[in-house]
């Protein structure tokens, strides 16, 4: 049975990738981050709350040695890092926070690993985030891209990314990074755009909110399904050498199209309800993203989930939600 530890396990990916490796018959350890209302720390995990609940640890990227004691206990196989600050907005309001998880914590997993389990493979999470404005003349973003992040969130990433290669280089440890695009779901926190406009969409129809603010209704996303993307973290780690994978689906809409597919789905006219606040806006914005995936297709990897299917399950998921209420 191979051993497998996640940090932020609570997270919207960390509980979709704990299902899956379930389902293939791994022992799953989990990193939590201590929060002071306990219920909220599992509330993602709870279908599966009662197999994994004695192998949940309290541990924090930024305290290195909470890192030491998880991984002399746990022994893992893989490391699944999904542990961060993941809000771009957000890592504006709060960059030193945002660094200190996602680059320093990266730093601190990697040392760890050095120290006590240096033939574990891990998986690192990294983003689109990390490309900024810069794209192929084609118009895609791919594994050879140059980087130039606009947001404190995704400078963070680059430097747990380049780290990641750095340490695979220097000292022949199997890490490799996954570049990840957007990925959705109803699990997705609603401070998240496609969660926010579908929650609110059907607040809307259901007459419990009658407008809905955002920011930038231009910008464009290549959005994914999680549930999908997990299974490619999955596959990354099962290859022979370690390597880095842009996922993505090569299918781009602005944020505007997301709002005309979700009111619609409601037989509503988002132009009615959507107003525009610049307080959602970011500093800089990152305007266009649209992955080129042909690298990880070639080792296997397949989607399930369409833009508008992953949309159709968020709609329906809201509108039992607010059914049961
Ligand atoms: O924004 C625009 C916003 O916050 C998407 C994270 O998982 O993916 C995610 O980062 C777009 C942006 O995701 C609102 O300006 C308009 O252009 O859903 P988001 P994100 O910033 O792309 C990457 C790959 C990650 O790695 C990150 O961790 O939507 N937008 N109006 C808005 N966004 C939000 N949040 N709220 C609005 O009201």
């Amino acid at each position: 049975m191979k051993i497998a530890l996640i940090t932020g396990i609570n997270g919207q990916d960390g509980s979709y990738l704990t299902e899956l490796l379930l389902e293939k018959g791994y022992e799953i350890h989990g990193i939590l981050k201590r929060n002071s209302v306990a219920e909220n720390q599992t509330a993602r995990l709870d279908d599966v709350y009662h197999l994994i609940k004695d192998n949940l640890y309290y541990a924090d990227m930024t305290d290195m040695a909470s890192l030491v004691r998880v991984l002399q206990e746990v022994q893992p196989d893989e490391i699944y890092n999904l542990a961060s600050q993941s809000h771009v907005r957000i890592s504006f309001d709060q960059p030193i926070y945002t660094a200190q998880t996602v680059a320093v914590g990266t730093m601190n997993l990697l040392e760890a690993i050095r120290l006590i389990c240096p033939q574990v493979k891990m998986y690192q999470a990294s983003s689109s985030e990390m490309f900024g404005n810069s794209m192929d003349g084609d118009g895609y973003q791919r594994e050879t891209t140059p980087m130039n992040p606009t947001s404190p969130y995704g400078c963070a990433k680059v430097f747990g990314y380049n780290l990641v290669r750095n340490y695979r280089n220097s000292y022949d440890l199997f890490l490799s990074n996954g570049i990840l695009f957007n990925h959705e779901s109803p699990r997705r926190g609603t401070n998240f755009v496609t969660n926010k406009v579908v929650k609110e969409a059907v607040k809307i129809k259901y007459g419990l909110s009658d407008k809905l603010m955002l920011g930038n209704l231009n910008a464009t996303r290549d959005w994914g399904h999680a549930k999908d993307y997990v299974k490619a973290m999955h596959l990354i780690l099962q290859q022979d050498n370690p390597n880095d994978f842009v996922c993505a689906t090569g299918v781009s809409h602005s944020v505007r199209d997301l709002c005309n597919y979700t009111f619609s789905s409601l037989g509503l006219n988002y132009k009615d309800y959507v107003g525009v606040d610049e307080k959602y806006y970011r500093p800089e914005e990152l305007d266009d993203l649209k992955g080129d995936s042909s690298k990880l297709k070639s080792m296997g990897f397949k989607y399930e989930y369409t833009f508008e299917s992953m949309l159709d399950e968020m709609i329906n998921f809201w509108i039992d939600f607010y059914n049961k209420v």
